[in-house]
């Protein structure tokens, strides 16, 4: 049986009209990740193509799975007509295989981090990190997230099978042109999304589903909540996001 999660950012002209699956992104484990920043194109709205970012893909970047403890080896490689940087969000490493503002790949160039992961278990994410150029390459698509796996996590009774009752919910606001193509640093970024996915449904296994919630936006604050009582009805899952006003 399986349950409809109703992931909706309410606010700011964003109409409700046709609920939406959302994208999943792919995963990446092993010692050695490779990834390639890229442009693309995605349909937001059904039937448009807007420019984007990603890494491996045309929208977003697949989800690390990682362990406490493994030393990994990545390539990440710009593809880019831009310079950019890769910053692992929350995760204890050394300047150098940090890619903050100082640490930049220059077009066509790939960057070799290495390092061990030190953190325990928890969701982390990465994302550019270019001095100005962070909300544009973010905005465009390029954000992913880093699942941690740990002994002392592996030990607790919850969801963890990815994508089935274990899912990535990253909420982002954007700012379309006219011709639907993505703006960066202006305070008008009224569409909200999750998974790059604007009005999106999860279809939900009905059992207890754990969901690793990130504010992947580059100036907003979310009330995350549910709709109706703070009670999980099984025939009425669903799941509200609710927008702040600010
Ligand atoms: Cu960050």
């Amino acid at each position: 049986m399986r349950k409809f999660l109703i992931l909706v950012l309410f606010g700011l002209g964003n109409s409700l009209n046709a609920q939406n699956q959302i994208i999943i992104p792919d995963t990446l484990s092993g010692d050695h990740i490779q990834l390639e920043l890229k442009t693309g194109t995605h349909e937001f709205y059904s039937g448009i193509q807007t420019n984007t970012m990603g890494a491996n893909g045309n929208i977003l970047a697949p989800t690390l799975i990682l362990n406490k403890g493994d030393k990994i080896d990545f390539e990440v490689t710009n593809s880019l007509s831009d310079t950019t940087t890769i910053h692992w969000h929350g995760l204890h490493v050394a300047p150098k295989n940090d890619g903050g503002p100082h640490t930049i790949i220059k077009p066509g160039e790939t960057w070799k981090p290495s390092f061990k992961i030190l953190d325990k278990a928890a969701t982390y994410w990465y994302h550019p990190h270019l001095h100005h150029k962070t909300d544009q390459h973010v905005s465009k698509g390029i954000a992913g997230l880093i699942i941690v796996r740990d002994e002392e996590e592996a030990k607790l009774d919850l969801p963890r099978r990815y994508g089935k009752d274990d899912f990535p919910i990253v909420l982002q606001t954007k700012d379309f042109d006219a011709n639907n193509q993505i703006l960066f640093h202006t305070n008008s970024d009224d569409v909200a999304m999750v998974n790059a996915t604007i009005n999106g449904t999860l279809d939900a296994p009905a059992q207890v589903i754990r969901l690793r919630v990130l504010n992947g936006s580059s100036q907003r604050a979310f009330n995350v909540g549910f709709s109706g009582d703070k009670v999980i009805l099984p025939d009425s899952l669903r799941w509200r996001f609710t927008r702040k006003t600010y």
